[in-house]
């Protein structure tokens, strides 16, 4: 009866920790910066996430800020050369400002401009660093439509595979390919990168005493079955 009673204790505090640690949806949006173009060396930081080339610098503005590149009508991020010098240099690394680990649920991506030359990607490369080691990676392909500032919805979804939902990352290098050219630098653009944040919120003082008595109700029961 009385191990009964310590084992709900030890549940409700576990059941308390895992409430309070409740993953925070954050868009990487980009609609913080501004106004007019960003430039970022080594790199911008957005709702409280930062991308930053390897080299270079990336760039950001409304419809990527020229009448050629991806627009949606919105801020967006733009790895590329033009107008941005210098070019970015692969890959994009994402991390929270915060130190904090993160899921890739979601992420528009698009070319970088509609002139169809060596400048633009065909496809993103992601790599995720796994937290406690080891990494996840996926080739997006783009769709190769874009217009510009016309009507044609230039950005797509990524169409992630399952397995970034489960997928605790430290980083997310982001590098845009092309077919044929191997891992050279080509330009692309980002938006809407949502993640969930599973440590942004910590457990709060109160459910440290719970989880401290729960812990002490598990030993002090330990130690009653080893005499009993
Ligand atoms: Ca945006
Ligand atoms: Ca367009
Ligand atoms: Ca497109």
């Amino acid at each position: 009866m009385f191990r009964k009673f310590l084992g709900g204790a030890v549940a409700v505090a576990l059941f308390t920790m895992a409430g309070a640690a409740q993953a925070v949806v954050v868009n990487v949006d980009f609609e913080d910066l501004g106004p007019g173009l960003v430039l970022g060396a080594p790199g911008l930081s957005s709702q409280g996430f930062t991308l930053a080339p390897a080299t270079g610098r990336v760039a950001s503005a409304l419809n990527g800020g020229c009448i050629a590149c991806a627009s949606n009508g919105t801020r967006s991020l733009v790895a590329g050369g033009i107008g941005i010098g210098p070019a970015s240099g692969n890959p994009i690394s994402m991390t929270s400002d915060g130190g904090f680990t993160f899921r890739l649920l979601s992420l528009d991506i698009a070319e970088f401009v509609n002139i169809d030359n060596d400048d633009n990607a065909d496809q993103i490369l992601l790599t995720g660093f796994v937290t406690g080691g080891g990494t996840v990676g996926e080739t997006l392909f783009l769709d190769n439509i874009n217009d510009g500032d016309g009507g044609v919805a230039d950005f797509q979804a990524g169409a992630l595979s399952g397995f970034w939902a489960s997928s605790i990352l430290t980083q997310l290098d982001i590098s845009g390919l092309r077919t044929g050219d191997g891992a050279a630098d080509r330009g692309f653009s980002l938006d809407n990168i949502v993640v969930d944040a599973d440590g942004i919120e910590v457990p709060e003082p109160a459910t440290l005493a719970l989880l401290g008595a729960g812990l002490f109700g598990l030993g002090w029961a330990r130690r009653w079955r080893k005499t009993a």
